[in-house]
């Protein structure tokens, strides 16, 4: 049977300031689903590694395919594995978010992209390379075509689509054996006081965020059952993890799961803190209680603005009243809270960013990240700044912030850096300063909102 190794290709950046790693599930997924199927399977994780001991053992573990993961910040470093690794195995295969949406700049490195849901298409692509099969007959990928049984390097075709998985709990769990636990829950451990895994209990969201890449998922949302849900979590605490973080895009979407999900906790006695995404309108006073009494102490909302002018360019469809009521449902419930926002996106006018910077500072939130607009390929957005887009996301940033401005916006990057610098001081002093923060800190946002408009 043939041998597959599945990379991870994530190396922390050195400024990286995110403080998050979690085990890759995507490629637990598909090394599950090879398993199963009888084949040798390895998963080479890079989170905790260095690029020269990644590549060597890459080399050494000799598998007839190789399947690399990417994601828009892992560009350069997955196509560097597939150069490593050309003359060492006989298919090498892309897969995940940035081949789904790209998968044409990934052609000239691989034999393969596989666009979408990963489990059955590299199932079939092995059972294909076996039997000497033609891979045009898989669907859901980008092959080359062969012509009198050469490959040619230029005929690339893209095969029929493949239906989204529609029975999710008919998927088996990702190979947690196969990913490097110890490290995970030493890192947390260590950084957090507890050790967090993740878990997707949904796939695709209904809803069409400018910004938002779905390429993998799409927009058909489709959830598993509380019952198959609980059954990963017991298996991922019996690895030694004591918190799940639900990676879902919109784990509160359905209110009726939520509770029976939270209900199904308490039935079980089973004992885990966890943390989630929430829409802010699927959120209220009721489900937030249901939701902390199950165990859940933290949640994130993408708010992403404080003006609602600029949320209906985004095509949130929410309102900034309604994020408002969310957060504080949420709070009072006892759950702490984080919120993403994005500062200074197209259409944006210097009050606009400002209506964000105070909105968000002035909720009771616990975590608070701003970022700059990001383009990703395959979004409403990108399409919109495509023809002003001047460099590659992986190119890291030096100053204060590892926030890269890759097109050419309406806010120059320092202005851009400072509306991030000022939010982030201005959250900072309202939960130091608590009820003092509205007199102590005006006098500096009044400041800085004049230098943010005087600064182009
Ligand atoms: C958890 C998460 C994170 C975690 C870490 C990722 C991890 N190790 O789990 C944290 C919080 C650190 C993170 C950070 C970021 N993230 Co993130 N993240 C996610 C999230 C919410 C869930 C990931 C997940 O577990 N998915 C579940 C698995 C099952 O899905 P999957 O990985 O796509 O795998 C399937 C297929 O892709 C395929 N597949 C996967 N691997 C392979 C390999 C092969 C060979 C094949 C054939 C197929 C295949 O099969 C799998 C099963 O069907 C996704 C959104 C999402 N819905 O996936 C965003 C997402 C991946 N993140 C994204 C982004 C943009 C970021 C950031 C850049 C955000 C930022 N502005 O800082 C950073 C970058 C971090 C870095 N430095 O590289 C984007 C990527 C978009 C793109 N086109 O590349 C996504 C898709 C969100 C979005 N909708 O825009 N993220």
């Amino acid at each position: 049977m043939a041998s597959v190794l599945l990379i991870y290709p994530y190396f922390n950046p050195q400024n990286n300031r995110s403080i998050f790693r979690f085990p890759p599930l995507g490629v637990g997924y598909v090394a599950s689903s090879l398993r199963n199927a009888g084949y040798d399977v390895g998963i080479l994780d890079c989170t905790f590694m260095n690029r020269e001991d990644a590549i060597a053992d890459a080399v050494a573990y000799g598998a007839d395919v190789v399947g690399i993961y990417c994601m828009v910040t892992m560009r350069d470093e997955c196509i560097r594995f597939a150069r490593a690794l050309r003359e060492q195995c006989d298919l090498l295969v892309a897969g995940g978010p940035l081949p789904s949406c790209d998968p044409h700049s990934f052609m000239e490195d691989f034999d393969i992209v596989v666009r979408g849901e990963g489990e059955k298409a590299m199932l079939e692509i092995v059972r294909a390379y076996e039997n000497g099969s033609d891979f045009e007959s898989v669907p859901g990928i980008v092959c080359r075509r062969k012509i009198s049984g050469e490959t040619s390097k230029d005929g690339i075709v893209f095969t029929a689509s493949r239906k989204l998985e529609a029975y999710l709990d008919e998927i088996a769990f990702p190979a947690r054996d196969l990913l490097q636990n110890d490290r995970y829950i030493e890192y947390s451990k260590r950084r957090f006081g507890h050790s967090t895994t993740t878990i997707i209990t949904t796939r695709g969201c209904p809803f069409k965020c400018e910004f938002c890449s779905n390429a993998v998922f799409g927009i058909s949302y489709r959830e598993r059952s509380p019952e198959n849900v609980l059954l990963e979590v017991e298996q991922a605490l019996s690895y030694g993890y004591d918190r799940i973080h639900f990676a879902d895009d919109v784990f509160t979407l359905n209110r009726e799961r939520i509770l029976k999900f939270c209900e199904e906790i308490g039935k079980r006695e089973l004992f885990f803190k966890w943390e989630c995404l929430g829409r802010v309108d699927s959120i209220d006073r009721d489900i937030a209680i249901a939701m902390k009494n199950a165990g859940c102490d933290r949640i994130f909302f993408g708010i992403e603005s404080g003006n609602d002018r600029v949320l209906k360019t985004m095509n949130k469809k929410i309102t900034v009243e309604e994020a408002r009521k969310a957060v504080n449902s949420a709070h009072a419930a006892g759950i702490r809270t984080g919120a993403f926002f994005i500062l200074c996106y197209p259409g944006e006018t210097d009050e606009t960013v400002l209506d964000t910077i105070r909105f968000a500072t002035s909720l009771p939130l616990d975590y608070l990240s701003f970022t700059v607009p990001y383009p990703l390929p395959g979004t409403a957005l990108f399409e919109r700044v495509k023809h002003k887009i001047k460099k590659d996301w992986t190119v890291p940033g030096r100053f204060f912030s590892d926030h890269v401005l890759i097109f050419d916006a309406e806010f120059s990057e320092t202005k851009m850096k400072l509306a991030i610098l000022k939010g982030q001081i201005q959250f900072g002093l309202r939960k130091r300063l608590g009820k003092h923060a509205f007199f102590a800190g005006k006098p500096f946002e009044t400041l800085t909102d004049g230098i943010f408009r005087l600064i182009r």
